[in-house]
């Protein structure tokens, strides 16, 4: 067993080399990465997606593994000699499996994006292409006429799917119009109650009924609230939905056990995505879990939409789920859910207004509008000040989703460098000065803008400042000395 300090020293001295290695190559690449590493240590990084994953799970990615295709999955390979691809597939799914207490896990998906391009076609396999092939009285694809496949695809392409909308929090591959899973799908959405914000399980419940979709998505990247899963399910079993749940966003909480019983997705859905970059802090990667009944059609995403697995992501994943099973990230987990809600009360007793009115996740989503400021506005004030945050839409935004009315915050990431209460407070101290002190700006014409803003003098470095010193006292990786 090493000690801290030499694991410290083996961490730097392994760092160290493997830039000097790179900038013998490629100087500026080596550059550019220590730079990174320096910006991500001298600010407050707030963005509700990111995370710092350990050096174990980083280093796990730097290898050649890199270097093997693989694509099919474990024993059933297009490609010779993924013996060691197989072992490491296996155990990264094992991990999953244990952890979330799911019948199956495929650990493939580059991004959450395929994660759910994975779930949506393994639905469609499951639901539309499977019970046509057997209607047809054929054994497999490879027995279609062309006719079958013209009337296959008329089929295929004409299901529905019911996704929250993006302004309430849902995510872009839940049906908005400009991703694929608005195109392919004839989608509907639905909304949060106009006065509370909070999700409507009737409306949802009505809207279902009215539209029956093939395909329920529940799952949020900008809701501050927990959902009912069971009720969910309940909706989408009244309606003979497949219900699917993207929990990229708060699977660490899943993980960690503060989602438990109805919160926790997995026993309820079907299939649930995730990716394993954000709250679950892995490396930057998707996952879908599933029911025995999915296994099979979940089990075909590479080649049905995913091209070579990434066998050294998948080997990180591994790592990261091994990390996520000790009772340490349970403690991280719940750390992050109360630093949300001390950040919360931080704004809330500053006069900010907070969409919900609050959180019980690990994000909060504010509304700048009573600032005079549009999301896009508030953002780039925010980083001048070095507080890294991204803009979002607030519920029937009149600023649209490219300039926004609101800034997402998420404490995953300041959490794991170690802060708590006191220093969530101060964010909050910190984000109000900055948007009391910021004025929206002018066109070059004149007119009134929804991008410039002034931020007053001296602004910026007091909050760098207060920032420094909280994040002098929590380094990130502290043992880590690339000098
Ligand atoms: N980019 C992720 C987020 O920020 O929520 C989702 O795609």
């Amino acid at each position: 067993m090493t000690s801290q300090a030499d694991h410290d020293a083996l961490t730097s001295s392994a760092y160290a080399q493997a830039l000097e290695v790179i900038g013998a190559v490629e100087p500026r690449i080596a550059e550019a990465t220590r730079a990174e590493l320096a910006d991500q240590r001298a600010s407050l990084k707030l963005i509700a997606s990111e995370n710092y994953a350990s050096p174990a799970v980083l280093m796990t990615m730097g290898t050649w593994f890199s270097d093997k295709y693989a694509e099919g999955t474990v024993g059933h390979r297009f490609y010779a000699g993924c013996q060691n691809v197989d072992t490491v597939e296996s155990i990264a799914a094992e991990h999953a499996r244990e952890l979330f207490g799911a019948e199956y896990a495929y650990v493939q998906p580059h991004s959450g994006i395929d994660a759910n391009l994975v779930a949506f076609w393994s639905i469609l396999a499951h639901r539309v292409e499977g019970p046509w092939l057997q209607k047809a009285g054929l054994r497999g694809v490879n027995d279609l006429t062309e006719a079958d496949w013209e009337a296959l695809r008329r089929e295929l392409g004409n299901q529905r799917l019911l996704g929250m909308s993006l302004d309430a929090g849902g995510h872009l591959t839940h049906g908005f119009r400009p991703n694929i899973s608005g195109k392919m799908f004839h989608q509907n959405q639905y909304g949060t109650d106009p006065e509370t914000g909070l999700l409507d399980y009737d409306a949802l419940a009505a809207k279902a009924r009215e539209f029956k979709p093939l395909v329920l998505v529940a799952g949020y990247s900008a809701y501050p609230r927990r959902v009912n899963f069971a009720k969910v399910r309940e909706i989408a079993d009244e309606v003979g939905a497949t219900l699917m749940v993207d929990m990229a966003h708060f699977a660490g909480l899943v993980a960690g056990k503060v989602f438990t019983g109805d919160e926790d997705p997995v026993p309820h859905a079907h299939v649930v995505t995730t990716t394993t970059h954000k709250s679950l802090r892995g490396p930057r990667g998707g996952m879908v879990l599933a029911t025995e009944e999915y296994a099979p059609s979940v089990d075909r995403g590479c080649p049905m939409v995913l091209g070579g697995p990434l066998s050294h992501v998948m080997a990180a994943k591994a790592v990261a789920l091994a990390e996520a099973k000790q009772e340490s990230f349970r403690t991280y987990a719940q750390q992050v859910a109360d630093n949300a809600q001390s950040l919360a009360a931080g704004f809330t007793s500053r006069g900010a207004h907070l969409v919900t009115g609050g959180t019980d996740n690990h994000l909060v989503l504010l509304d700048v509008s009573s600032y005079g400021l549009t999301g896009r506005q508030a953002e780039s004030a925010l980083l001048e000040a070095g507080v890294v945050t991204n803009r979002n839409s607030v519920p029937a935004d009149p600023n649209g989703a490219w300039y926004t009315s609101g800034i997402r915050f998420g404490t995953p990431a300041l959490t794991t460098r170690g802060f708590g209460h006191d220093e969530f407070d101060t964010v909050a101290d910190l984000v109000v000065q900055v948007l009391s002190s910021t004025q929206p700006g002018t066109t070059k014409a004149g007119g009134p803008s929804k991008a410039s803003y002034v931020l007053g003098d001296g602004v910026a470095d007091k909050v760098k400042a207060a920032s420094a010193e909280m994040l002098d006292k929590h380094p990130l990786y502290p043992g880590l000395d690339l000098a």
